[in-house]
């Protein structure tokens, strides 16, 4: 109950009102924690911003208001009808500011919640397509975006070599004695470390550009209407620069995986080709005409690479004694783990179809 009013008043700091004021818990993500919230005839969606991980709460806002801005504009341009259920609407304090912080410490923001709209899970090959169509565009409307690069809300985020090291430190220091447990993956981990490097040299190389991308495109980070049809495309906290490879592997990892992210049963886990092929067709029709050929290469690669990524990321929270991801229960992340590298083997297997899927495609659409 206290935690409820402690809501309101949170969000009495953005309308100025807490008469009639809702509010619930809402969605499942792992990082910050997200509240639904009905005042009178309006609803919003009100976060509490993890700011462990987000450590620079002002530069993140200010990406996500640069994004929406650009991206409306571009919508109007276009003269899309209904553009306030297209992109998101970040709410601001009565002075102005796009969060605040309460006597904890925490910071929150607002923004307006999109009715009648709905996330997946698990989708089809024809949802996928529609999803790979909408990141394709996202990807699209920023690739213009004014005022220099986009700040990195979290350093080196998608970046792999980043992401070994702090494992192998993890490892080394093993911190709640959980290494032997999982010694073998640790194995299969580092068998694969110097192949999944690869992005990061091409780009020294000057082979591999950056782009603006979304960087959490997850299955259910699109809203759909009733008629599933794309709204948009949200959380949008790690919107920053990146491989597109990052952003294809990331949506196949987890929209085209038969099973679940943290699937319990391995032999639910493999890769759903006819997903990967709705996605690849939806992504390359507004994406081919800007890429370039190493990036479509890659794309495929990328399912890989994320997909190992995961399994990495999992893994050290694991090792750690899970300080990064909520988790359900006691070994959480280790079954998460266990169901990314069997993603991950069956991915391998795949490699040469989901290859010539791209390939295939990318042609089409040149
Ligand atoms: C986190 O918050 P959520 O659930 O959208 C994570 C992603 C991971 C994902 C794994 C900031 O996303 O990078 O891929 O969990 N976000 C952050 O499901 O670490
Ligand atoms: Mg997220």
């Amino acid at each position: 109950m206290q935690e409820v009013n402690k809501l309101k008043e949170i969000v009495a700091r953005f309308t100025g009102n807490v008469e009639g004021v809702e509010v619930k818990p809402l969605g499942a993500g792992h990082i910050n924690d997200s509240f639904k919230v009905v005042a009178g005839e309006k609803e919003y969606v009100l976060q509490r911003i993890n700011h462990a991980i987000f450590k620079n709460v002002p530069q993140l806002q200010n990406n996500i208001l640069r994004v929406t801005m650009h991206i409306r504009q571009k919508l109007m341009d276009a003269g899309v009808q209904d553009v306030d259920r297209r992109v998101l609407t970040l709410i601001p304090t009565p002075d102005g500011k796009l969060f605040c912080q309460d006597e904890d410490g925490n910071y929150w923001r607002m923004m307006d919640f999109i009715r009648d709209s709905k996330s997946y899970d698990e989708i089809n090959p024809e949802l996928a397509y529609r999803a790979g169509l909408a990141f394709g565009d996202f990807q699209k409307m920023l690739a213009d975006l004014p005022g220099g690069p986009l700040f990195e809300t979290i350093p080196n985020f998608h970046n792999i070599e980043s992401r070994l090291e702090t494992f192998r430190d993890s490892v080394r220091a093993n911190k709640v004695g959980r290494l032997a447990e999982v010694q073998g993956l640790v194995n299969e981990l580092e068998a694969r470390a110097d192949e999944m490097c690869k992005a990061e040299r091409l780009h020294r190389e000057g082979k591999l550009v950056k782009r603006t991308n979304h960087c959490d495109t997850k299955v259910n980070n699109i809203l759909f209407d009733r008629n599933d049809e794309v709204l948009c495309v949200v959380d949008l906290d790690t919107v920053m620069p990146g491989y597109v490879l990052s952003d294809f592997g990331d949506f196949i990892r987890t929209g085209a995986n038969k099973g679940a992210e943290d699937d319990p049963n391995l032999d639910n886990v493999e890769v759903d080709l006819e997903i990967f092929e709705g996605y690849a067709n939806g992504y390359l029709e507004n994406a081919a005409s800007f890429l370039t050929d190493i990036e479509i290469e890659n794309l495929a690669f990328g399912a890989k690479l994320l997909t190992y990524m995961q399994t990495v990321r999992f893994l050290t929270d694991y090792i750690d004694g899970d300080n990064y991801y909520k988790i359900s229960y006691g070994n959480h992340n280790l079954v998460r783990s266990k169901a990314q590298f069997k993603l991950l083997q069956s991915l391998e297997e795949n490699f040469d179809k989901m290859q010539e899927i791209v390939l295939k495609s990318a042609a089409k659409f040149k």
